[in-house]
């Protein structure tokens, strides 16, 4: 009984979190705090996505977000928000959707800027795996007398942060798969010049994706039939992402596109050393969210070496003529949602 007192007594505050019961509010303030770090999608990598809602007298005051990479952490705009409004930050309480940073790295320690201004409280969503951070930051923050509480909406945050997350642990992207079939399942059409077959609202759609993900890569057979120039075109981005072309036997015409745009482009050629040499490659060069766009033998080398992690299946329609049939399979994923990109319907399936 005494062990067990002690050991509760070595319990930090933040820990306690884990077995708290929260009030509807505070499900609220955190759902928004994970609603307001999605303004950040697409231009925050290799840093997680985050938001921030500051509460006093049981109303929002103050929100932010991590908008760019290089821009203000969450918590220091959510600050900068409530001064901007008048509103006078003492006593409020943080709802942050990570644990807040205790080092100078991009921006300053998002603890000193919650000290600085006399926040009573701070609840969290999901600790920062981050070594430089790792739970440091809530230490920091306890030892300065400020109650912290963890746990509240963890999953729907990590979630929101799975590739930042999946990096962290893996050193590896985390691997989309995105492919889109016809009717009967065939990815392409032998009886036609290659060419689209699904919806332009729905390319938009694969656009948002293309600008989440930090690379997309395809095989040498996808390049030499469709000379696809695999950007972001359809929709406002700052970056493109990373052009990854496996083609072991230096095939591609040095004219297509993805060689002659000017736009980044990692050819691997003898270089090529295997997928998981190439995806810890990628992951050395900070590439957290990879999407595979196809062909079929490109995907299915994915999936039998059991590198996919999600796999988005985009079905139109249409029929083919002269069919190319792929049998994915898919027996170790499970579908999750199910959306409809313009015209065609789309599964989402993960591990
Ligand atoms: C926070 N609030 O909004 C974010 C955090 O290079 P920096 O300075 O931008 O720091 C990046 C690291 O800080 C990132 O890897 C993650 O551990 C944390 N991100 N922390 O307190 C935020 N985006
Ligand atoms: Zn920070």
């Amino acid at each position: 009984m005494l062990l067990l007192l002690e050991s509760d007594a070595l319990m930090s505050n933040a820990y306690l979190g884990w077995f708290m019961t929260w009030s509807e509010a505070q499900h609220e303030y955190m759902r928004r705090a994970i609603e307001v770090a999605e303004k950040g999608r697409g231009q925050v990598r290799p840093n997680p996505l985050v938001g921030c809602v500051l509460v006093k007298n049981d109303e929002i005051i103050a929100e932010g977000w991590h908008d760019h990479l290089g821009g203000l952490h969450a918590e220091q705009m959510a600050i900068h928000d409530a001064e901007e409004k008048g509103h006078n930050t003492n006593g409020s309480v943080a709802y942050v959707t990570l644990e807040p940073c205790n080092h100078f790295g991009r921006t300053p320690p998002c603890t000193e800027a919650l000290l600085w201004a006399g926040i009573g409280k701070v609840v969290i969503a999901h600790g920062d795996p981050n070594p430089i951070v790792r739970g440091n930051g809530i230490s920091v923050l306890e030892e300065a007398g400020i109650e912290v509480e963890s746990g509240l909406l963890e999953k729907d945050a990590a979630m929101q942060m799975r590739e930042f997350l999946h990096w962290c642990q893996y050193r590896r992207p985390f691997v989309t798969v995105k492919v889109a079939v016809d009717a009967n399942g065939s990815v392409d059409d032998l009886s036609k010049a290659a060419g689209r077959f699904t919806s332009d609202e729905c390319l938009k759609e694969v656009h948002k994706l293309r600008k989440d993900c930090c690379a997309i890569l395809v095989g040498a057979n996808t390049v030499n039939r469709d000379n696809p120039s695999l950007n972001v075109r359809l929709i406002e981005t700052q970056r493109q992402p990373l052009r990854v072309i496996i083609d072991p036997n230096n095939r591609i015409d040095t004219n297509s596109n993805v060689l002659s745009d000017g736009l980044e482009t990692k050819h691997l050629t003898e270089d090529f050393r295997g997928l998981p040499a190439t995806l810890d490659m990628l992951g050395d060069l900070e590439i957290q969210r990879l999407l595979v766009e196809g062909g079929p033998d490109t995907i299915n080398r994915f999936l039998e070496e059991g590198l996919v992690d999600e796999f988005i299946l985009v079905q139109s329609d249409s029929t083919h003529v002269d069919p190319v049939s792929a049998d994915f399979d898919l027996s170790i994923f499970t579908q999750i949602s199910e959306e409809t990109w313009g015209k065609e319907s789309v599964k989402i399936f993960t591990r």
